[in-house]
């Protein structure tokens, strides 16, 4: 079935210059871009965003970290888009992700891991119209 995701490039790897990179990425791996913006998180966002994490530990690192630079957010379209983008990313933990996925080439910890992805349809269905509402 052809499906959504919500991808985003996090600040880090966006400073860092690596999101041409991660973009000829998803492309060779055969995903349509959908949509694509270049925004700056404000703390409010970010908080309402990752509020499933709100009773976290991390998550007041988890939002200062989404809203130090701008990011780069996707909407991503292919067969089963929504697990074929986080099996690209690999694991949360870039020290346990898989040789060859995204977090393992370019994140640096759990805490700083290159890009987000929706993880489930369910979570798409929010995450897509959260930074376009029109999709
Ligand atoms: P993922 O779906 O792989 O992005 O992972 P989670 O939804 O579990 O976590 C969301 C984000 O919180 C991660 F990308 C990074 C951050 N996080 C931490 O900083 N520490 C943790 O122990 C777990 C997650």
């Amino acid at each position: 079935m052809v499906e959504r995701t919500l991808a985003i490039i996090k600040p880090d790897a966006v400073a860092l210059g690596q999101s041409g990179m991660i973009i000829s990425i998803i492309e060779l791996n055969k995903f349509s871009i959908a949509g694509m913006k270049k925004v700056h998180l404000s703390k409010t966002e970010a908080e309402k965003f990752y509020a499933v994490h709100k009773e976290r530990p991390f998550y007041g690192e988890l939002v200062e970290s989404m809203t130090k630079g701008p990011v780069i957010v996707m909407v991503l379209e292919k067969e089963n888009a929504i697990k074929d983008w986080r099996d690209l990313m690999g694991a949360t933990n870039p020290t346990a992700a898989a040789i060859g996925t995204i977090r393992k080439m370019f994140g640096i910890s759990i805490g700083s891991n290159t890009t987000h992805g929706s993880d489930a349809p369910e979570t798409a269905r929010v995450e897509v119209p959260f930074f376009f509402p029109n999709m």
